[in-house]
């Protein structure tokens, strides 16, 4: 559907609805929340309230201003309309949001990975796109006008999901949004300090555990850190607050894919992985354990026994690396 088409009718359908509700993905980062908030923002000035669902409130690793937002972790409402935002698949929606998609009269997608499975009734997948808010941006941009709110919330999820616009998603469509959004005082300054570069003690702790863990296969092409239970307990240190590891291990020289394994709960595994190269799919190695995300950037969780977990993961990707005689 063009694009135009697309905002048209998802706005003439949620202003005939009794109730409207958006989500974005497990495991919220910057781009599913801020794309939710956009999207908030522009259906409350087509005249039209949303709730953003959410499965638990944000933890304290998020930006305050973003953190304090109004979010929905429970409600009986039934919605007759659900949009979802950054997600590729029913089941990376949070179980409150996917209950409702399933009830919901109609459905609607906004998002940028390549494996977008279709699962709404209407979907607007750009992939190659730095981030749902960018595509959010561009798809709605007739029908919004942007002011320090929305300008706030774009910039931060276009900032997370091309990593400070380093990534190769980063696009000159990309700058022309930025250079929109910078018209209003949106402190950028303050929103990279605080979202993406200020580290609390307990995650610089964490940071320096995961760096020691570090071990490298075939010939340091893959390199994994784990940050076990005992490492959450002993630090306090929260989940959101310990994934900084993952931009760290793919800057390693050589280092083609980097599996970041994290245990915030007991048994509960969950993995990051990260290529810096152009001709590696991690999102392959995602989907062989019913993970998924981007070429790029991919995430999963390992189920089972740990080490036998982990020796599968680690073949896999010798796979998708070619290294498997
Ligand atoms: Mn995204």
């Amino acid at each position: 559907m063009q694009s135009k088409a697309f905002a048209k009718k998802l706005l003439q359908r949620c202003s005939h609805a009794v109730s409207v509700a958006i989500s974005g993905h497990k495991s919220p980062d910057y781009d599913c929340i801020c794309s939710s908030l956009a999207m908030q923002e522009i259906l409350r000035q087509n005249g039209i309230s949303a709730d953003v669902l959410l499965e638990r409130p944000l933890d304290d690793s998020f930006y305050e201003p973003i953190k304090n937002c109004n979010f929905v972790c429970e409600t009986d409402v039934q919605y007759e309309v659900v949009i979802s935002v950054d997600t590729p698949e029913k089941n990376m929606l949070p179980t409150i949001a996917n209950a409702k998609r399933e009830l919901a009269q109609t459905t609607f997608s906004i998002d940028h990975h390549h494996d977008n499975s279709l699962f709404m009734e209407f979907s607007q997948v750009w992939a190659g796109e730095s981030s749902a808010c960018e595509v959010t941006f561009r798809t709605f941009e007739p029908y919004f006008k942007l002011n320090e709110y929305l300008a706030t919330v774009f910039y931060i999820g276009i900032y997370a999901d091309t990593g400070g616009f380093i990534y190769s998603n980063t696009h000159s469509t990309t700058f022309d949004i930025l250079s929109k959004l910078l018209k209003y005082d949106i402190k950028a300054d303050e929103i990279v300090r605080d979202c993406f570069m200020s580290i609390s003690p307990k995650s610089f702790e964490m940071l320096g555990r995961a760096m020691a863990s570090v071990e490298f296969f075939e010939n340091g092409q893959i390199a994994v850190s784990v940050l076990r239970l005992k490492d959450f307990e002993e630090t306090k240190a929260l989940y959101n607050d310990s994934k900084l590891i993952t931009n760290y291990l793919q800057r390693i020289k050589d280092v083609k894919v980097a599996i970041c394994i994290f245990e915030p709960e007991k048994g509960d595994y969950h993995v990051s992985l990260r290529t810096a190269c152009d001709n590696v799919d991690v999102s392959a190695i995602a989907k062989k354990f019913n993970g998924g995300g981007h070429i790029r950037a991919s995430g999963m969780k390992l189920v089972g026994d740990y080490e036998k977990a982990l020796r599968a993961l680690i073949n896999q990707t010798k796979n998708v690396l070619g290294l498997l005689k």
